[in-house]
């Protein structure tokens, strides 16, 4: 969704190519061995394989919405949340929505742990309408596929928790038409017979 979210706003012509997880297509793992979505190759040959590479090859082309921090301090704060996103977050938001396959009884440890960031990104958003500052930017563009799922797994519980303003900033992304045209579902790419 990162991916997509910031190829969409960039511009840039691509093909879409949609896999199944379960099935990945041989030429996906020639290309990247490690079997995770998702993956762009470039003409040149170049085969990037992480979502914020993506991103950021992206919006280095073409950045109408001025995604990308533009000073250094910027680029710190955004570095810094990041590795707490892909970090402690994710690890937090893969045990309370998967507990069994971490050989928990339920997530309610992670979910509480998770929640603690969730409340300083509500605490940001006191001040600021988005995380990235006054419009909306590349860390937002990162953080809310997160939170969104974060939010799916209990919808009832994360909406009643005093933090009325990360509800209402995920409730923005979420009726965004940049989110209705990610969510766009595509055919699963048949790889060419040779
Ligand atoms: N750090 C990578 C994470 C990519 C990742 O884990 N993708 C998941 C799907 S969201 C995946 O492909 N998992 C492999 C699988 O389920 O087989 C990135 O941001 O691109």
């Amino acid at each position: 969704m990162r991916a997509r979210l910031a190829l969409r706003v960039s511009g840039v012509t691509y093909e879409h190519r949609e896999v199944a997880l379960k099935a990945k297509p041989e030429p996906m793992l020639v290309v990247s061995p490690k079997g995770t979505v998702p993956v762009l190759c470039l003409s040149t040959g170049e085969v990037l394989e992480q979502s914020l590479d993506i991103m950021r090859w992206a919006l280095m082309h073409n950045d109408p919405e001025r995604w990308l921090p533009c000073s250094p301090a910027s680029w710190t704060v955004f570095n810094t949340t990041l590795d707490r996103l892909d970090g402690e977050f994710k690890a937090d938001l893969d045990r309370y929505k998967y507990p069994q396959r971490f050989g928990l009884i339920d997530g309610l440890s992670h979910r509480t742990q998770g929640a603690v960031w969730l409340m300083a990104l509500d605490t940001q958003l006191q001040s600021s309408a988005f995380l990235a500052g006054p419009t909306w930017g590349l860390l937002d563009a990162c953080v809310a596929p997160f939170v969104r799922q974060f939010a799916r797994t209990d919808r009832v519980w994360f909406e009643v928790q005093p933090w009325p303003h990360l509800v209402q900033w995920l409730a923005a992304f979420e009726n965004s038409e940049a989110f209705v045209a990610v969510m766009r579902k595509h055919p699963l790419w048949v790889p060419p017979q040779v």
